[in-house]
């Protein structure tokens, strides 16, 4: 007989695959699942969350248009994630913190920096990093900003402030050791932040299924002692209800929450210009693209005579002259310097940088 086991190892693994059903204002076709959460919102309000998502669609297409004419510098397209960051970040208030990753260039602008100063972040331009917005630079390094963020959110605290920490990071910025380092510090501490992840299938070419054996990146943060919740990251009225609810419930001093938005990247990873075809098929991404938020959204509002092709054709040309605008603005700035971005990482260039100030000077001056 074969002699029982102390544990069952095998039903706690089943326990943690066990998926729970993310949460829903509107589903892919336009049908209203949650009545409650949608009778919430105003005809105005409606509108608004569209208006937002048509907006960041033209800022993608267009800086997409700018990167192929050699005009940009760095950029994260973000078609596919109007709802999950436009949804996340009208929940925000101009005092709360916001901790962007570098695909996060449009809650970034929505938070307060000015859309020529995100052109100069894209051109590495230190004007790029002078903005108002109470915000940091944009975060490269992935997962680091979660480092970040519990030391702003500690500060938050400590200072008494009406305000949380907003900060963002990818399916592959969990995998980093520095966000689950960041949760747990921001839990120990109760710290007021709200984790936000956007899961969008790919960390470059490496599929989420590659990345972690974990069924859901939600419980990155059980580990952290965070409460967290996986949302239809295509669902704007999902993403902005459940973001507000997090808010209200961390400003009443109940410590972080995780949100993990699932979404997708429909392009390349950057405006580098990698290829996704090499590792990803078309038969595999066309659900997410049928799960589109705006198609959700136009649907709704159509039905309800609260919008029209003609509005959206007449929305996006003034968006995206506007964005034409405000390359013009980047443009009449002198561009960076090689030396002068030297000069201002330490306050004394050391020797070995103070010869390759000079190295630069010299090629600069021809
Ligand atoms: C610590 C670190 N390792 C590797 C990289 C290189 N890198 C840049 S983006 C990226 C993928 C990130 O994927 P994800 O966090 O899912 O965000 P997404 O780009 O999909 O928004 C990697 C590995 C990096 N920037 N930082």
């Amino acid at each position: 007989m074969a002699k029982k086991s102390i544990v069952d190892f095998e039903k706690i693994k089943q326990e943690l695959s066990d998926l729970p059903t993310p949460i829903q204002v509107i589903d892919q076709n336009a049908k209203v699942v949650n009545k409650e959460a949608f009778d919430s919102f105003s005809d105005d309000q409606l509108v608004e969350f569209m208006e937002k998502m048509v907006w960041e669609r033209a800022l993608h297409e267009q800086t997409m248009n700018f990167s192929r004419q050699g005009r940009m510098g760095f950029y994260a397209p973000t078609a596919g994630e109007e709802a999950s960051e436009m949804g996340t970040v009208m929940a925000m208030k101009d005092q709360d913190f916001l901790l962007p990753a570098y695909r996060d260039i449009p809650q970034l602008i929505q938070h307060g920096a000015t859309v020529t100063e995100a052109f100069w972040w894209s051109r590495g331009h230190v004007k790029g990093n002078e903005f108002k917005a109470r915000s940091l630079m944009p975060q490269i390094i992935i997962g680091a900003a979660y480092l970040e963020t519990a030391g702003v959110a500690l500060g938050l605290k400590k200072n008494g402030e009406d305000a949380i920490a907003f900060s963002y990071t990818g399916d592959g910025g969990t995998s980093q050791g520095d966000s689950y380092e960041g949760m747990n510090f921001a839990g120990a501490f109760q710290a007021p932040a709200l984790f936000i992840v956007q899961d969008n299938n790919y960390a470059i070419s490496v599929p989420r299924e590659k990345q972690t054996a974990a069924k859901t990146l939600t419980l990155k943060a059980a580990a952290a002692g965070i409460p967290a919740v996986q949302v239809d990251g295509m669902d704007i009225l999902a993403c902005y209800s459940v973001a507000k609810a997090a808010r209200e419930y961390i400003l009443a001093g109940n410590g972080p929450v995780m949100i993990e938005t699932l979404t997708d990247r429909y392009g390349a990873h950057s405006s580098a210009g990698d290829d996704p075809s090499r590792y990803r098929s078309k038969e595999a991404q066309q659900p997410w693209l049928d799960r589109d938020p705006l198609i959700r959204m136009r649907k709704i509002l159509t039905d309800k005579g609260l919008w029209s092709e003609d509005h959206e054709e007449e929305l996006t040309k003034k968006y995206k002259d506007s964005f034409k605008d405000a390359l013009k603005e980047a443009d009449a700035v002198e561009p960076e310097k090689v030396s002068d971005m030297l000069k201002r990482t330490f306050e004394v260039p050391t020797p070995e940088m103070q010869v390759e100030i000079a190295k630069f000077e010299e090629k600069e001056s021809k």
